[in-house]
């Protein structure tokens, strides 16, 4: 019997920190918070707003200024100073979008191992039931979506009527199929003239969920795992059940999830 040295393959296939593209636990979204392009002030006038698609009239506004959300208002604890808001001139919905390329990682997609965590501050102003909603579509090589995730904020009951934004999140698998997330961040109207729905420090950060079967962590399982396994087994490093030994248990046990795909 072969005996144990070092520590087990278990443990170290289960680092992903490895595979590089696109990044695993980092967000992918451009210009997340607002800070990138100039602000309007109030949210009273359309500025150029960097990474993102503007649909009527969806503006930046910075923290502290008449009528909107202040350094101390509920929101982010990584506001810096300035946010997303709805804009001006009566439009009952506008919007901010993006789409994100995560075709790199198809392999992992299609095998039901992507994690993703989505989250944002989304309020308002006041008694006003402007409101703030971020989507996340995911679509296939055609663009057609094959599912969606929203974080739906506050009314102006959910703030208690107080002007500033709370934090949604939400987790889930990325679905099979998927090549590219578009993002879509829109703000409705309820009350006066302006569109005082707003966001803040929003994310999108995915995670390769485990599988002990891609043993190079390349995000999927085929033949190199089998190689990179049998060059472990033969340095007795391929403790793959957890037994504290290196020995033909673990060939059987390493096939069985290399057949199953993971
Ligand atoms: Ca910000
Ligand atoms: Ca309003
Ligand atoms: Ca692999
Ligand atoms: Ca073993």
């Amino acid at each position: 019997m072969k005996t144990l040295v070092g520590t087990s393959l278990f443990l170290s296939i289960g680092v992903c920190s490895a595979i590089a593209d696109p990044p695993f636990d980092t967000n992918l979204i451009q210009n997340p918070s607002a800070e990138s392009g100039p602000s309007s002030g109030s949210g009273g006038v359309p500025v150029p707003v960097p990474g993102w698609n503007v649909i009527n009239n969806a503006t930046v506004a910075s923290y502290g200024a008449q009528g909107v959300a202040g350094t101390q208002s509920p929101g982010s604890p990584n506001r810096g100073n300035q946010f997303f808001i709805g804009g001006p001139d009566g439009q009952t919905l506008s919007s901010l979008s993006q789409t994100i390329d995560i075709s790199p990682i198809a392999e992992a997609i299609d095998l039901g191992r992507v994690g993703f965590r989505m989250a944002a501050y989304l309020g308002g102003v006041a008694g006003q039931d402007d409101s703030a909603l971020l989507a996340a579509v995911f679509n296939d090589t055609n663009g057609d979506s094959v599912g969606t995730g929203n974080l739906i904020g506050p009314t102006n009951f959910g703030r208690n009527n107080i002007t500033g934004m709370l934090l949604r999140q939400r987790t889930g698998t990325i679905p099979p199929g998927t090549r590219t997330v578009t993002l879509v961040l829109s703000f409705s109207r309820a009350a006066t003239t302006t569109n005082d729905g707003c966001a803040d420090d929003l994310s999108l950060v995915l995670s390769l969920n485990p599988c002990p079967s891609d043993v190079n962590t390349d995000g999927g399982v085929d033949g190199d795992d089998v190689i990179v396994f049998f060059s472990e087994w033969d340095a007795n490093n391929a403790d793959f059940n957890q037994d504290g030994g290196t020995d033909g248990d673990d060939v059987i046990a390493f096939f069985a999830r290399w057949d199953e795909g993971c």
